[in-house]
């Protein structure tokens, strides 16, 4: 296995990634001189493919023992990959591709790592510095292109500013808010003789992110929670980020207040804890989403008040004062005002609020929420989450994905897709541990899962990885199976293929009238959706499609072999396997906040409406 103790952590600082006390000075190019600084930042993989503009630092690649580079078959493939290694190992993931359309393939994984928070560092060639401005071949203006969806960006045209470069890049990524950093460098930098120095110097004068917090502000918040009487812990992605959920069971255990995770934050908690009532938001549980709208006190932590956690923010936790902590101050009232802000790393703020809130226990101040938990346990008896059962002798999607949780366990990583799928998962596979729940989460990126399962293999080797994925999700990126084939990383997808975009089928079934409008993936545009497309027309068919790609492909259509062939895709370790799943197209994801409206509509299923009574409100 890979050793990775030089990688840089959220939290180190540039210094901290300096290879040790000796000062290196030595002349190269600027090609050497990136290669030598990715090095030295303790980068081991980087995803990418090469072009004319990034083509000087691929020949210095080559020789390098420490970073490895897994050539993937798209760039947005290599974004992803970034992220999903970054999310698994808590490192800072690497993609590098050539200019004009190899770094705008970068855009969209690039953007998906911006929403969730993901610390990633993009190298892009560019033209060369005369170049610039000229619409020179495979020019675009990436800097401008990404200002918006990157933490930060670089241009450099000097090949002396390389190490510095790098070296501020892996930190800004890594630090505060993580977050993509994109490096661009000109042909020219590249190619020319420059003088590589190590340590670094770094100069950034403007960015000092604040992770202690505010003694004041911590015992604020601790005399609410105290005193609250329906308090409920709203975690979200930072939390995790921070790797902060040891003291989380901490201030959870010791306050024996209800704990939500939002989609982010999937694995902070255990699933099992007794305390925990699930996620909130548009397919969150009944108790996590009633439990945020009958509350006196949200203790936010690391989470940002998503309209897909919120619904209709003017009606959202009508009753609750609000305590939000987060280390970007920019989240902190931005959507709800907060009655006790808080800007820290959630460890920190973790670790001061146990103290604080211990000192008022000391100081005889508890408040008792018992009653509360009587509502909250009564909710979780009557909602818990559920599906139907399929018809006879099919497949259902929710089955198949709970199945594959069970069987392979809260040690594997599991990285969703977007849609209907990447509910069920998020709803029906146990996670007991952090890190171990990989999404696009703020973007829905359909298409992240097995670029994104292939980059946390890849950080992780020894642990099982399943993609699992939709059938219409995968058709936008399954060529990383051959990357994962040729590169010895054999992950598990899972295809739940209900033959159309499902989650998008499920609106136009609940808001059009179910006129199926361009849904139905196995059927050309005479088919109307409402009945299965005849078999054998599967196009493409995945198995086959699979297979030719390198890996095992399986099937399974029938719930009596559903256990066999999970079982048999875990004991293949030596390729990639592709199972795919015929499930039945009409399983609906519940419960649901339809957009726009209350949470206080919420649906635990179709025309189910739960009833609370009004004695709460
Ligand atoms: C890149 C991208 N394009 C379009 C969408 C809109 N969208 C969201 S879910 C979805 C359907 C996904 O279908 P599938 O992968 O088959 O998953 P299912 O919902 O059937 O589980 C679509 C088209 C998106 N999220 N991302």
């Amino acid at each position: 296995m890979t050793e990775h103790a030089a990688s840089p952590r959220r939290g180190d600082t540039p210094a901290a990634h300096a290879p040790g006390p000796q000062t290196t000075v030595e002349t190269m190019t600027g090609a050497q001189s990136l290669i030598r600084s990715l090095e030295a930042v303790g980068a081991d993989t980087v995803f990418g493919i090469p072009g004319g503009a990034i083509l000087p630092a691929y020949d210095p690649l080559m020789d390098s023992t420490k970073v490895r580079h897994i050539l993937v078959r798209h760039e947005q493939g290599a974004g992803h990959a970034a992220t999903g290694y970054a999310q698994a190992t808590g490192r800072v993931g690497v993609c590098m591709a050539t200019s004009g359309p190899g770094a705008t393939n970068l855009v969209t994984p690039i953007a998906d790592a911006y929403m969730d928070s993901v610390p990633i560092v993009a190298i892009t060639g560019q033209v060369a510095s005369k170049a610039i401005g000229t619409d020179a071949f495979q020019e675009a203006d990436i800097c401008g292109i990404t200002m918006p969806i990157t933490k930060h960006n670089f241009l450099v045209t000097d090949a002396a500013e390389i190490p510095r470069v790098i070296a501020e890049a892996f930190h800004i990524a890594a630090t505060g808010r993580p977050g993509p950093v994109l490096v661009d460098i000109a042909k020219d930098a590249l190619q020319s003789t420059t003088v590589f120095r190590w340590p670094v110097e770094t100069s950034l004068p403007g960015y000092r992110p604040v992770t202690k917090p505010h003694a004041k502000q911590i015992r604020e918040a601790a005399k609410l929670l105290v005193s609250a009487k329906k308090p409920v812990l709203y975690v979200g992605g930072g939390v995790l980020k921070a790797q902060a959920s040891a003291e989380l069971r901490i201030l959870a255990e010791l306050t024996g207040a209800p704990v939500v995770t939002t989609l982010m934050a999937i694995g902070v908690f255990p699933d099992s804890h007794p305390q925990h009532l699930g996620m909130p938001g548009m397919h969150g549980s009944v108790p996590a989403v009633t439990a945020l709208q009958k509350a006196d006190l949200l203790f936010t932590l690391g989470a940002r008040f998503d309209d897909r956690v919120t619904g209709k923010l003017d009606s959202f936790a009508p009753y609750a004062k609000v305590v939000h902590a987060d280390i970007d101050p920019a989240e902190i009232g931005k959507n709800r005002p907060a009655d006790v802000p808080i800007v820290g790393d959630a460890r920190e703020v973790l670790a001061d609020l146990i103290v604080a809130v211990q000192a008022e226990y000391d100081a005889g101040h508890r408040s008792d929420y018992a009653d509360w938990w009587t509502k909250l346990n009564d909710w979780k008896k009557t909602y818990p989450l559920g599906y139907e059962p399929a018809p006879a002798g099919e497949l259902s999607p929710q089955q198949v994905i709970e199945r594959i949780g069970q069987l392979v366990g809260p040690e594997a990583i599991y990285a969703a897709g977007v849609g209907q799928h990447q509910m069920w998962a998020s709803q029906f596979i146990a996670f007991e541990k952090p890190a171990t729940w990989l999404n696009s989460g703020g973007a829905g990126t359909m298409g992240y899962a097995v670029p994104a399962a292939m980059g946390a293999k890849a950080g992780m080797p020894d642990t099982p990885v399943w993609a699992i994925d939709g059938d219409g999700c995968f058709q936008m990126t399954n060529q990383e199976l051959v990357t994962c084939a040729l590169n010895n990383i054999p992950i598990k997808v899972a295809v739940i293929n209900n033959g159309s975009l499902g989650m998008v089928r499920q609106w136009q079934t609940l808001f059009y009238n179910q006129r199926y409008s361009n849904t139905v993936l196995h059927a050309g545009p005479d088919h109307d959706g409402k009945e299965p497309p005849a078999q054998g027309t599967r196009i493409p068919d995945f198995v086959l499609l699979s297979e030719a790609m390198g890996c095992v492909g399986l099937r399974c259509e029938r719930p009596e072999d559903l256990d066999a062939v999970i079982k048999q895709a875990m004991e293949i370790n030596d390729r990639p396997v592709v199972i795919d799943f015929i499930v039945h197209q009409d399983a609906m994801v519940w419960p649901m906040v339809a957009a726009g409206t209350s949470n206080d509509e919420i649906l635990a299923a179709r025309d189910v409406r739960p009833d609370f009574g009004d004695d709460l409100d």
